[in-house]
């Protein structure tokens, strides 16, 4: 059986998030997503999430096509979740093109083409202005 993983921060979960974690499946048997941590968007983004990680990975964790949830506590643990996980493919979309392929000694490493027109920012701006 083929094991996909993905990695995401999935705030304000919108139908872009939704699309990619479906089309992660279908590369395979099993999906396993490692949802960012607080600490991570903070050090990354400079802000916290709408939602917190225990939300992001409830809301993550009950759709159809998700097998297993884990936090992603450091970008710099990737391989170790990749083997620890047993990946046999690695998806991200394509913001990421290129930036994981250092990564193809363990497993397949697909980008797939982001869903047009919609952003957690776009919405979060979207929300305010009304
Ligand atoms: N996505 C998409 N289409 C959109 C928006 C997002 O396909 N319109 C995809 C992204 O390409 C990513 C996934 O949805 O594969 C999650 O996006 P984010 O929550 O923005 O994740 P990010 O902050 O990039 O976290 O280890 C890396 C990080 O955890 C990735």
């Amino acid at each position: 059986s083929r094991t996909v993983l993905t990695f995401g921060t999935f705030d304000v979960f919108h139908v872009g998030h939704l699309r990619v974690i479906e089309r992660a499946a279908a590369l395979g048997d099993r999906l396993v997503v490692g949802v960012s941590a607080d600490a991570l968007n903070l050090s990354k983004k400079g802000r916290e999430p709408v939602f917190s990680q225990a939300e992001r990975l409830a809301i993550v964790a009950a759709l159809r096509d998700v097998d297993a949830v884990f936090l992603e506590e450091s970008l710099e643990l990737k391989r170790q979740y990749l083997v620890e996980h047993g990946a046999d493919v690695l998806v991200m979309g394509d913001d990421w093109a290129g930036r994981f392929d250092e990564f193809r000694d363990v497993c397949e490493v697909v980008y797939l083409p982001r869903t047009p027109a919609i952003s957690t920012t776009a919405l979060i701006e979207k929300i305010a202005a009304a």
